[in-house]
């Protein structure tokens, strides 16, 4: 027994009917940007304009997904999955974002769905994963109350064709980022610098989750099972002051604020967290009725997390101070590891979170899968004498390995945790990142398109072969 099994051999033991799977997004993917009729998303647009990724780099080819589907699906089978987390992109289903199906989109998922049902792996499919239509953006785009509109009408059309096949869905992958990043700084598409501008956007995308939770509802059963599961992915972070100075402990909680319960709070409780410190009485875009719909229950509830966030008083004088933010990020405590990303590797935080979640949301909180996690790190193929091909990723093999023992943890300290998805099943385009970060348990080269197995592939893989099914 190698190093890595003897790890997994060890690990701790998580419930019968436990799923197990890796994630990935299409437009991180697939490639194939123009095939089978596809409309141009706001993605295929910010990676054109200069400067907006980081080594210049494009998703016209990426994993080459939409090509070479049926070897992610080896890909999977072979690592002993129980599910497959994919996203479906709005613009190979709507490319211009609004009118009837173009089918020949629809017929790729139906064959990807139906290779996936052979091989006896199970579909968790997200219906937006950021690729919104550019004509929708033209529009307004997550800015527009019409474009929640827009995306249950959407949703019934992939339901209507899927609908008989698929059983779970989720509706939003990170609205967080999408306002944060995409509109509030600019750092992800759209790449609008609007600051608390953008709070619409989290309305709208809140009320489109709410509008397809009906629509998805409305469908009826899936995949033959007779039953439908709906929920939304939420990126959450725990947030650590950088010290028990009651300004440190203020900014977490705004921090806190904006990240974390401006998102979960009104899906799960009906009601936004009070933002008067922020100057806000009433939530932007907020309409009679619509706190109903954003709270409709659901069957689970997504939770993609990497890393604690360290936050501490704005500086005076800071470029924080003067944006009128009332904190900045803080240093992790010295000496603490970090991804290729920089960020913090924390598994204790990751466990905490879990269990605040369990704690803050009581009854409220469905039960929880955990939608995303995993790590980047400048992974190198190593040739052997034959031409044989191997990457010995043991810090991400070490990142795993931790966190799912603050998984295994939580789940003993009373959270009902159902699922774990590795972020990702290979190597992909990563936003605004390009081709700089491999997040995969398979590395691709993206020149070749080879792809080839890491170590925490089959690190992964006897840890899934190991629990009782
Ligand atoms: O690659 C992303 C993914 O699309 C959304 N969650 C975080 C991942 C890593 O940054």
């Amino acid at each position: 027994m190698d190093a890595s099994s003897a790890r997994a051999a060890d690990l701790p033991r998580f419930p019968r009917g436990f799923r197990w799977g890796a994630a990935t997004a299409a437009f991180q993917i697939e490639g194939s940007t123009t095939a089978d009729g596809r409309g141009p998303s706001i993605w295929d647009t910010f990676t054109a304009e200069p400067g907006r990724v980081v080594d210049g780099s494009n998703a016209l080819v990426a994993a080459d997904s939409y090509r070479r589907y049926r070897d992610d699906i080896a890909e999977l089978v072979d690592l002993g999955a129980t599910d497959y987390r994919f996203s479906i992109s709005w613009p190979r289903v709507q490319p211009g974002g609004t009118g009837p199906a173009n089918a020949a989109g629809l017929d790729h998922y139906e064959r990807f769905v139906d290779a996936l049902a052979e091989a006896g792996i199970a579909p968790l499919v997200t219906l937006y994963h950021w690729d919104l239509p550019q004509p929708l953006e033209d529009a307004g785009g997550w800015l527009a109350r019409d474009t929640a509109a827009r995306y249950a009408e959407y949703v019934g059309l992939v339901l209507d064709r899927l609908g008989d096949r698929v059983g779970r869905w989720i509706t939003l992958n990170e609205p967080a980022m999408t306002t944060l990043e995409g509109y509030a700084l600019g750092t992800q598409a759209p790449g609008r610098q609007l600051m608390l501008g953008a709070l619409p956007t989290v309305h709208h995308q809140l009320l489109g989750h709410g509008l397809a939770v009906a629509a998805i509802r409305a469908a009826g059963s899936g995949s033959g099972s007779g039953s439908v599961e709906v929920g939304i992915t939420n990126n959450h972070t725990l947030v650590v002051p950088a010290s028990s100075d009651p300004a440190d402990l203020m900014a977490a909680g705004a921090f806190d604020l904006v990240y974390n319960r401006t998102f979960i709070d009104p899906v799960l409780t009906g009601a936004y967290p009070d933002l008067s410190a922020f100057g806000l009485e009433v939530f932007p875009g907020l309409e009679d009725g619509d706190l109903e719909v954003i709270s409709a229950p659901l069957d689970f509830y997504g939770v993609n997390s990497y890393n604690p966030t360290y936050v501490a008083a704005p500086a005076e004088g800071s470029e924080f101070a003067l944006a009128g933010l009332p904190f900045e990020p803080a240093e992790p405590p010295a000496g603490t590891p970090v991804t290729g990303f920089d960020w913090p590797v924390v598994p204790a935080a990751f466990g905490e979170l879990l269990v605040s979640l369990h704690r803050d949301y009581g009854d409220a909180l469905p039960p929880v899968v955990i939608t995303e996690n995993g790590a980047s790190y400048p992974d190198q193929v190593v040739t052997g004498a034959e031409g044989s091909r191997a990457v010995h990723d043991v810090e991400r093999i070490a990142y795993l390995d931790g966190h799912l023992r603050a998984v295994a943890d939580a789940i003993e300290q009373g959270v009902d945790v159902r699922g774990y998805f590795v972020w990702s099943l290979m190597d992909n385009f990563e936003w605004a990142q390009g081709y700089t970060q491999r997040f995969g348990l398979v590395h691709v080269d993206f020149e070749t398109g080879e792809r080839t197995r890491k170590d925490s592939f089959a690190w992964y893989r006897d840890l899934v072969a190991a629990q009782e099914r």
